[in-house]
């Protein structure tokens, strides 16, 4: 089914977005998907192919041709500088898979992907330039107009990538060609795409979300998602594998749970090791379920610092959604 849609969001405005609250929704969600029957099982791919990376972008993506196109890095720098593309892709690569979700992604839903990212680090680009002691934010500013910041100190954390390919091609046009920001651990917001300049500022700069009222930290929240089984399926036997995946970017996942009970006691799902410190996390269960009938499963996370995902609903307007998510179905013997 498709889910609230990035546009379908930003078309509410102001105190109408965020006194809109997600129990409704979620409602009219598990109504539909009852009107539409069965969902097929949908375990998560754990890198995403190009062709299935979620895209939220409101309007066409900008065609660049390479041989126009240039980055310069400029602003509150020693040496500012100009690379064409040639430039940037013969400078020294690091590659990084990290998951990328959106702030705009509902609780379980499927604005959110991982590939494996290849580009240039932005510690080592702003160490080559110099940057000035008056620093305060790292603007990247885009081809469609688009921007948004990160602080100078989290820009040198060394994890930040100006990445020009994307699971081992050049970036789609559709996902940032031919550079993008990938900012780990942060909503999708700052992986700025169509990349045309990189400027040191020594105030908080206020990008194009931000100036519509969303978050300027954008850290993502602590999520975790049952993809198997769907809700609203019927399974066959009573040894059933059920499995998801949990995220709380770079705090990482320490625990996931489930309950059967509409929360009362919960037990500890297996963690598969994730790809990179940046990417979401595998967990499965095995469970016996004790005779045929109709089950709820809920699932929660505790992420690397011991801190236990919310069961505060909360809408996406402004920081993120939270909330459990919760399925329904039904086991046959
Ligand atoms: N230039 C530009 N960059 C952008 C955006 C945009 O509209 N324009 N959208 C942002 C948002 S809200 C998200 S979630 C990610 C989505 O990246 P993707 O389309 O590759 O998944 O790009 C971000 N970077
Ligand atoms: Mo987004």
């Amino acid at each position: 089914m498709r889910r609230l849609s990035r546009r379908s969001l930003l078309s509410v405005t102001g105190a109408a977005a965020l006194s809109f609250s997600l129990r409704p929704f979620s409602a009219f969600a598990g109504f539909w998907q009852q009107l539409v029957g069965q969902q097929e099982p949908k375990p998560t791919k754990p890198i995403t192919p190009n062709h299935e990376f979620y895209v939220t972008s409101y309007r066409s993506p900008p065609s660049i041709r390479v041989g126009e196109w240039s980055l310069s890095i400029a602003g509150l720098v020693d040496r500012p500088v100009t690379l064409t593309y040639e430039q940037l892709i013969a400078q020294p690569k690091v590659t990084q898979i990290v998951t990328l979700e959106c702030v705009g992604n509902t609780v379980a839903g499927e604005l959110m992907s991982t590939a494996e990212w290849e580009g240039i680090s932005l510690r080592s680009l702003l160490q080559e330039v110099g940057v000035d002691a008056m620093a305060y934010d790292v603007v990247f500013r885009a081809a469609d107009g688009y921007s948004d910041s990160i602080p100078v100190n989290r820009a040198m954390a060394g994890d930040v990538i100006i990445a020009h390919t994307m699971n081992g091609v050049a970036l789609p046009q559709g996902h940032g060609f031919p550079a993008r920001a990938i900012v780990p651990g942060h909503y999708g917001m700052k992986s700025v795409q169509w990349l045309t300049e990189i400027e040191v500022v020594a105030h908080d700069h206020k990008g194009y979300y931000q100036q519509k009222g969303w978050t300027e930290a954008a850290i993502v929240k602590t999520m975790s998602r049952i993809d198997v089984p769907g809700h609203g399926a019927t399974v066959h036997g009573l040894r059933q594998q059920v499995e998801g995946i949990a995220f709380a970017g770079s705090r990482g996942i320490r625990l996931v749970e489930l309950s059967t009970d509409g929360g009362e006691h919960w037990t500890a799902a297996r963690l598969a090791a994730p790809l990179s410190p940046y990417a979401w996390t595998f967990w499965s269960y095995d469970w016996t379920v004790p005779t045929p009938g109709r089950y709820t499963l809920r699932v929660r996370a505790t992420d690397g610092d011991g801190v236990l995902q919310t069961t505060l609903e909360q809408d996406p307007a402004s920081d993120g959604a939270a909330g459990l998510h919760e399925i329904t179905f039904a086991v046959v013997g």
